[in-house]
């Protein structure tokens, strides 16, 4: 008995197994992030005990690790780097969502969904764009107790499992484009630090998968989709970013070029990747066969473009806005816009009170807003101030007995703390401007953060100045694939080496002359530098 239930609870979560034969395995995951231990824990807890352990500016990793756990996005699981997301995360997940895939669709791009498993021969295919990947691929090997006569890898992305089937549907001209997608999960197998959204082992994308007669059309829908990257990042998370295209060592190594959005995280100082959109050129196409016949009768292949964007927007957007309060959320992104807080006092109306929030959160969801009230009696006004702060919801209206009697509620903004009076006349009106102001105002504050930590060098010297102080570099470079991994190599070290970010599109005038901050020799494009994720 005692061994069949052993290894039954091989299968099984801890907290299964605990509740099985007196579980001796301990509670939580191998990595759950130990708030008390290790380094400097600074005591911002508030006497209502829902505060943080760690400031932002001084323990960035771990604030970051309580963040996403007490602001109920993330649970830690018992596989490392697999994380549960949870329905607040979940639900700004399907906000750009639903906003992606009505732009998508409107470009005509269907939805698709191909199988989550692939066989080694199809993994393999397309050997040059596989091999610097395969470490990270996972494998399926046994079912129950039998070996599998061949082992089954989970998509690390879908080119090789969707390409043969482009090669058959594609056959003449009439047939082109092809342009899906899919939403699905995928699988790497990442050994270094994982973090939740930003680097987990399995995570939430699209991937959009296009085949062209010309490559003219697929430029033009490269730079169509990053634009939409650049609004999700933009309007709906109020993060700004770059965008641009990677250099030949940073960009994916099976397609023609890479463009991207870049953010900037500035307590780490380092940048990271937002999103890609690839021109695969006719590299997949001569691999997997996938050809047409032109108007002229002519055998020609297709041009292929991949693009995505996955749930480490979602960190990104942690790390950008939250402080030492909690989660800070844009409204257009928020599952909640307004919470709603009775403040009864000793024998006031509270009946009163609680009728009026409830009357106020009627009148914001037909306006649209996604409000909701706090009427839970078992905690307090200032408890619920805290919880809702953590939880990042961009505005609180509070409703209390003086409030009642001026017909109006007291609203106070998550990002700035400003607190505003309103006339209940004028509750809707009111409302709304404040929740645009909120998203305004976190991204001119994310934009402003950003943009002072952008250095513009010229030299070796500055650029290793720079980089010490966690700097944005923007330096003028040469477009050596050799020269970029001289940095890299000079610059490696326990932080990890600085590499090339993107060359903006936008760029700065390069001066006649101007050399390469690197190598010297002649510039020819200002190209973002750093340490990234
Ligand atoms: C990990 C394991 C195996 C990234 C991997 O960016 C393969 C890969 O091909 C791999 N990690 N990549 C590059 C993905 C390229 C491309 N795929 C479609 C995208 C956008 C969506």
């Amino acid at each position: 008995m005692e061994n069949k239930l052993k290894s039954k609870s091989n299968h099984l979560p801890p907290f299964f197994v605990e509740h099985m034969a007196g579980g001796e395995q301990k509670k939580g995951g191998g990595e759950q992030k130990k708030a008390g231990g290790g380094g400097k824990k600074k005591e911002v807890k508030k006497e209502t005990g829902l505060g943080l352990s760690f400031t932002k500016d001084e323990n960035f990793g771990e604030w970051y690790s309580e963040v996403v756990v007490n602001g109920e996005m993330i649970e830690y699981y018992d596989i490392s780097g697999c994380y549960i997301l949870r329905p607040w995360a979940m639900s700004i997940w399907e906000n750009i969502q639903t906003f992606f895939d009505a732009k998508i669709k409107k470009m005509k791009v269907k939805n698709c969904y191909f199988p989550l498993f692939v066989s080694p021969g199809v993994l393999q295919k397309e050997k040059d764009h596989i091999e610097g990947f395969a470490p990270e691929v996972a494998w399926v090997t046994k079912s129950g107790e039998s070996d599998l006569e061949v082992p089954i890898a989970l998509r690390p992305t879908s080119e090789t499992v969707m390409y043969p089937y482009y090669s058959k549907w594609i056959r003449g001209h009439r047939d082109l484009p092809l342009k899906l997608n899919q939403w699905c999960n995928v699988v790497r197998w990442e050994f270094s630090n994982p973090t939740p959204f930003i680097r987990s082992r399995e995570f939430l994308w699209q991937e959009g998968h296009t085949a062209f007669a010309t490559k003219e059309e697929a430029d033009t829908e490269v730079l169509q989709i990053l634009e939409l990257y650049r609004r999700i990042y933009e309007e709906f998370l109020a993060i700004p970013v770059t965008k641009g295209r990677k250099s030949e060592l940073e960009k994916f190594a099976g397609g023609l070029y890479t463009t991207s959005v870049e953010a900037f995280i500035p307590n780490t100082g380092r940048g990271i990747q937002g999103a890609t959109s690839h021109c695969l050129g006719q590299n997949f196409a001569k691999m997997f066969e996938i050809n047409f016949e032109n108007e002229k009768g002519e055998k020609s292949m297709v041009w292929q473009n991949s693009w995505a964007y996955s749930t480490r927007t979602i960190g990104v957007m942690v790390m950008v806005h939250g402080d030492n309060k909690g989660l800070v959320l844009p409204p257009k992104v928020a599952a909640l816009q307004v919470i709603v807080i009775p403040v009864p006092y000793k024998d006031a109306d509270t009946q009163g009170i609680f009728d009026a929030c409830a009357a106020t959160v009627a009148i914001l969801s037909d306006a649209g807003i996604r409000a909701e009230a706090d009427l839970r009696e078992n905690y307090s006004p200032g408890w619920k101030y805290s919880n809702w702060e953590m939880k990042g919801v961009p505005l609180r209206i509070e409703i209390g007995p003086r409030d009642l009697a001026n017909n109006q509620v007291r609203a106070v903004r998550r990002d700035n703390g400003e607190k505003t009076d309103i006339s209940r006349v004028f509750l809707v009106e009111q409302v709304k401007g404040m929740l645009e102001k909120i998203q305004q105002n976190l991204f001119d504050v994310a934009k402003q953060k950003r943009d002072a930590c952008i250095e513009v060098v010229k030299t070796w010297d500055e650029f290793i100045k720079a980089l010490g102080q966690k700097k944005l570099i923007l330096a003028p470079w040469c477009d050596e694939e050799e020269v970029e991994k001289d940095v890299k190599a000079r610059t490696k070290g326990e932080m990890g080496a600085a590499k090339s970010l993107c060359t903006p599109f936008e760029q700065p005038e390069l001066p006649e002359g101007t050399k390469c901050f690197a190598s010297g020799k002649p510039a020819t494009k200002w190209t973002y530098w750093g340490r990234s994720y």
